[in-house]
């Protein structure tokens, strides 16, 4: 194996535990954690129509406040699945990642979970004191791509 594949090889499995981490915090409600993995200029937009959030604290304020319009009133498990992850990273250091997530939601007593929305999404990914972080998200729903 060529370096520059084992190292391909490295990042990948890096990426995957990063994302990981990232969105177990996420749907656990720890909107805290979840932002603290974004750079503190970071960037996310996760639903159209909805102005992107920027910087850690605006980021924890954003989800905050969307779960609270959404879900309040509608108590339930949210798990976003992540797959087809690619990585191409840039001459700057600086990592693109594309990966499909789909949402996953469970209420309660209900055994068969909702399957919406199917995103695509794009990272870019920097590296801060040898730490991963995202320094912005943007998420494309599938339905609304297809309009
Ligand atoms: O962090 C993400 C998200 C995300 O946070 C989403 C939220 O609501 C909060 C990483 C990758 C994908 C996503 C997708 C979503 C979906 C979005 C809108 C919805 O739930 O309908």
């Amino acid at each position: 194996m060529t370096t520059t594949a084992r190292s391909l090889t490295e990042l990948y499995a890096e990426v995957q535990q990063f994302h990981a981490a990232q969105m177990q915090a996420l749907d656990s409600g720890d909107f805290d954690a979840y932002s603290a993995t974004f750079t503190e200029d970071g960037e996310f937009a996760h639903t159209p129509g909805r102005p992107a959030a920027r910087t850690r604290s605006g980021i924890a304020q954003e989800l905050h406040a969307y779960h609270q319009e959404r879900f309040a009133q509608d108590p339930v498990q949210r798990r976003h699945s992540f797959s087809m992850l690619r990585l191409s990273p840039r001459t700057d250091g600086a990592i693109d990642a594309t990966f499909y997530c789909l949402v996953i939601t469970s209420r309660p007593g209900v055994r068969q979970p909702e399957i919406a929305p199917s995103c695509a999404v794009h990272d870019v990914l920097v590296r801060e004191k040898g730490q991963l972080l995202t320094r912005s998200r943007r998420v494309a729903h599938d339905y609304l791509s297809l309009l």
